[in-house]
């Protein structure tokens, strides 16, 4: 029996069973999925990276907190998706701040996932975008997605969410650690946390000065979600005029202690309210069931292919390629028309 309706009905225990069933990429879990979806788009997805140790997880914990005691309105429920590229272990993302995550266990408003790479980054991707959907039809109307900010993977991952948090905090080294991954580019919210370390200042006019250098430059808006898709995703979209520039504020915490905290939430809502009114949240939607699809559609094109193809054809392909007696796209076509005769 399928896990989407014990899960639609948040049973808690099915949630769990089901997003192992999606890291696994099972039969079962595809099928869930497939079930889950129509009740998918309501959650507000917010990804938070940044280098390794800048307080990603404590500001998770705490923005979780948050998000639990409004000081107006009804709690939200909230989920958070910790993802380690880098460790074939569980865990390490997302322990933080210790004594917080004690505040956050047994609370059965927040649900905590922790994610590890098991092999490729593109499956940790694909594996990251199902586990988000099924939470998202879980109900939770909160998503943090914390990922170590350090290169291309993480930045993909980044791309599900709609509005990124990139963290640094002073005294990492000269450079700012974000920037050198192009990591600022994804920022929709820039967060100088440690702000009780000495190089606040320093750190926080570094990053004003590569905002000033960004903006405004309509392109990053216009460019920011179209990459890796096999259409053009721009011209029959919204229409091509550019929204108005959004600015990454700059928010200054001390995550241990909770500093800064109602003022990150509120330009974090802020920045949901803008891409709403401006129509840039359904594009962003729309172009990231669009990469979607099409890397399901590569994936699956290329197992169907490789199920006609033998062995023996793809590896004298490869060994006339190797040998320059044919160029890799003469290779490709001599494939897919059949193989080499
Ligand atoms: N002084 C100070 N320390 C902090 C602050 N926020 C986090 N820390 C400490 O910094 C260390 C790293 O915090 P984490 O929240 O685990 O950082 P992270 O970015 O999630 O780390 P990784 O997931 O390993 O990349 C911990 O020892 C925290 O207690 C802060 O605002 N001020
Ligand atoms: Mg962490």
């Amino acid at each position: 029996m399928s896990l989407a309706h014990p899960v639609l009905e948040g049973n808690r225990l099915a949630l769990a069973r089901l997003l192992t069933q999606i890291e696994n990429d099972s039969e079962e879990g595809r099928e869930a999925l497939n079930e889950l979806f129509p009740h998918t788009g309501r959650a507000h997805l917010i990804g938070v990276t940044g280098a390794p140790g800048t307080g990603k997880s404590s500001l998770v914990n705490h923005l979780a907190l948050y998000y639990r005691r409004l000081p107006r309105g009804p709690a939200r429920q909230v989920a958070i998706v910790a993802v380690d590229p880098s460790s074939p272990f569980t865990g390490g993302a997302i322990l933080g701040d210790r004594v917080r995550m004690r505040d956050l266990a047994g609370d059965s408003g927040v649900f905590i996932r922790s994610m590890a790479s098991r092999g490729s980054l593109g499956g940790l991707a694909l594996a990251t975008t199902g586990v988000v959907q099924a939470l998202d039809a879980a109900g939770f109307e909160i998503i943090l997605i914390e990922t170590v900010g350090a290169g291309q993977a993480e930045v993909d991952i980044a791309r599900l969410a709609h509005t990124t948090l990139v963290i640094e905090a002073p005294g990492l080294g000269d450079d700012i650690q974000a920037i050198k991954a192009g990591i600022l580019e994804i920022a929709d919210v820039l967060v100088v946390n440690k702000a009780d370390r000495p190089g606040v200042e320093i750190t926080e006019r570094a990053l004003r000065g590569m905002l000033q250098l960004a903006h405004p430059t309509p392109h990053i808006f216009r460019n920011h979600y179209r990459d890796h898709t096999l259409g053009d995703t721009l011209s029959e979209n919204t229409p091509a005029t550019d929204p108005i520039i959004w600015v990454p504020p700059i928010q200054r915490t001390i995550a241990i202690e909770g500093q800064g905290i109602p003022e990150l939430a509120k330009a974090i809502a802020k920045h949901y309210q803008h891409i709403k009114n401006t129509g840039e949240l359904r594009r962003r939607e729309r172009s990231r069931l669009r990469s979607e699809l099409d890397n399901l559609l590569r994936e699956s094109l290329v197992a169907r292919w490789r199920a006609t193809v033998s062995q023996e054809a793809y590896d004298q392909a490869l060994h006339n390629l190797v040998r320059r007696e044919i160029s890799p796209r003469q290779a490709v076509d001599q494939l897919l028309s059949g193989g080499l005769s």
